[in-house]
């Protein structure tokens, strides 16, 4: 933000005062869970003892650079013992996982986080186990084990669990059991929503829930995170019994309650925001899957126009569920393809986009290695890439446990590199975190659409009691113009702006690809 503003001699009105903008930057207002939220795969992204697999010493070595980028929460991917690179089946749920550490490592790094005001979110897994968790190997023995109710189960003349005929789109026909899994030596099958390998748990069964509890409990009052990420949500009942739903994460939260009072909880409710609602009770945050595809939509086709609107009637219909609802925003996770593939490596709309979505309300999250522009599409793997600290021969903490298809030397500049460079993307990620952070009205205040005829420009206002603020992107790369109407004549001074810009004749001139906020 230091960067010269280049304003034409003849213009009539602007005003920049380069020294209060100093003096906003250095003073946070936003806090936790309403500032950035980072996500991290474990596993990707620092590794400490050069085995090539991410894990908790090696976090805790780049602790610094993530207080340094401004972030305020750490949402760790699932760190439990698991036979998977991705560890969403999870074979002991009061463990680390041996390749990223042990539990006194992990507490340590929980302290070390909180030495930096940084908070740790977890990842939890409860809708499924994993295969290999000694609950579903208990479970396989014997019907009458206590471990058996924790799964669900069906006898195999169940009319729900017989065979079905499927039509692939060549025409080849074949009979499948959808979610139902034999078992050798059983008359039961048993119920599996993401695959054999993930057997459901029973949330019927008061004992399961109890076992839940207790693991909740323990990583919030033995190790002290600070809360955790829900895992598929909506499925821990069957998708037709959405209600019990509702009611279980409910009283999952009260529970959590009576050992953190400020447990903090986000929810995977992957579904359109209709279905989202319903959840907040229970749920105080959720991700916002339509605003980050609303936004990366917006930067490719350079169309801002429905794009603030959207975001309101979003916010409203889930205000009204719950007023104090936490609005998890993000462009992507470690679902999504990463932002510079979807945006065909153009680093200006990827540029736009994390500028849009860290104007727009919400608590952000970014998925870690957007800030250097990693890239990446699905299969999973690949978009969950080592991310590159240092060049090559310098990067000891790199991990190598998969070759890289997509963000590679060749492809990307590392970390390091970028954070010298004044106008690399790390340091444009930063300055609109720095600016977020230091402002009340774009970490807090309300949203208001401005009805304006250009659609390469999204314009809205940021309010709340202390300041307000006129939002202008240009998602296009030519200069567009934004006429100040008699309402927003007022907004004259340049709060932020990071191209050239131009105010004359109550015209706002943008630059291609930038941003311009003003206020009174
Ligand atoms: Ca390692």
């Amino acid at each position: 933000m230091k960067k010269a503003i280049k304003i034409s001699i003849y213009s009539l009105t602007i005003l920049l005062s380069v020294g209060a903008l100093e003096a906003q930057e250095k003073q946070n207002v936003s806090k936790w869970p309403r500032g950035i939220t980072y996500e991290i795969f474990v596993q990707s992204f620092a590794d400490s003892n050069g085995d090539g697999i991410g894990d908790i010493k090696g976090m805790i070595s780049k602790l610094d650079y993530l207080q340094d980028l401004g972030v305020e929460g750490i949402w760790l991917m699932p760190m439990n013992p698991s036979p998977t690179y991705h560890k969403y089946d999870v074979s002991d749920y009061y463990d680390i996982h041996p390749d990223y550490g042990t539990l006194a490592d992990f507490k340590n790094f929980v302290k070390e986080a909180h030495e930096r005001n940084i908070k740790v979110v977890m990842d939890m897994v409860l809708n499924h186990s994993g295969n290999k968790n000694q609950w579903f190997k208990e479970a396989l023995k014997d019907e009458s084990i206590k471990y058996w109710d924790y799964y669900v189960w069906a006898h195999k003349d169940d009319p729900k669990v017989q065979p079905v005929t499927i039509t692939a789109a060549d025409g080849t026909q074949r009979r499948v059991r959808s979610n139902w899994y034999t078992v050798p030596n059983s008359d039961y099958l048993y119920f599996a929503h993401f695959g054999r390998n993930m057997p459901d748990l029973n949330f019927d069964n008061p004992k399961l829930q109890q076992e839940v509890l207790k693991i909740g409990k323990f990583w919030l009052k033995d190790v002290g995170v600070d809360g955790f990420r829900l895992d598929a949500a909506r499925h821990v009942f069957p998708d037709e019994r959405a209600t019990d739903n509702h009611k279980w994460w409910e009283y999952f939260l009260q529970e959590m309650k009576t050992v953190n009072k400020d447990v903090y909880i986000v929810g995977e409710v992957w579904a359109p925001a209709d279905i989202v609602g319903p959840y907040l009770k229970g749920i105080p945050a959720l991700f916002n899957f339509d605003m980050g595809e609303e936004i990366i939509k917006a930067v490719n086709e350079e169309n801002g126009s429905t794009l603030v609107s959207k975001h309101k009637e979003i916010e409203d219909f889930y205000k009204k569920i719950n007023p104090d609802y936490i609005d998890a925003t993000f462009l992507t996770n470690h679902d999504q393809d990463r932002v510079m593939s979807s945006v065909k490596g153009n680093s200006e709309k990827e540029k736009m986009a994390i500028a849009l979505l860290l104007t727009l309300p919400g608590s952000p999250y970014l998925y870690y290695g957007e800030e250097i522009g990693m890239l990446g599409q699905k299969p999973d793997q690949n978009i969950r890439e080592p991310i590159l600290w240092d060049i090559k021969e310098n990067d000891k903490t790199r991990t190598f446990w998969i070759k890289p298809r997509y963000s590679t030397d060749s492809t990307i500049i590392p970390v390091y590199q970028q954070l010298a460079e004044k106008n690399s993307l790390l340091n444009y990620y930063k300055s609109f975190i720095k600016l977020r952070n230091s402002s009340y009205a774009l970490t807090y205040g309300s949203l208001i659409p401005i009805d304006q005829a250009n659609p390469r420009i999204c314009a809205f206002l940021r309010t709340d009691e202390k300041e307000s603020l006129l939002v202008l992107h240009n998602l296009s790369s030519k200069n567009q113009i934004f006429k100040l109407q008699s309402d927003f004549q007022d907004f004259t001074k340049t709060y932020f702006v990071n191209k050239d810009a131009q105010i004359k004749n109550n015209q706002v001139i943008i630059s291609g690809y930038s941003t311009v906020i003003l206020n009174k």
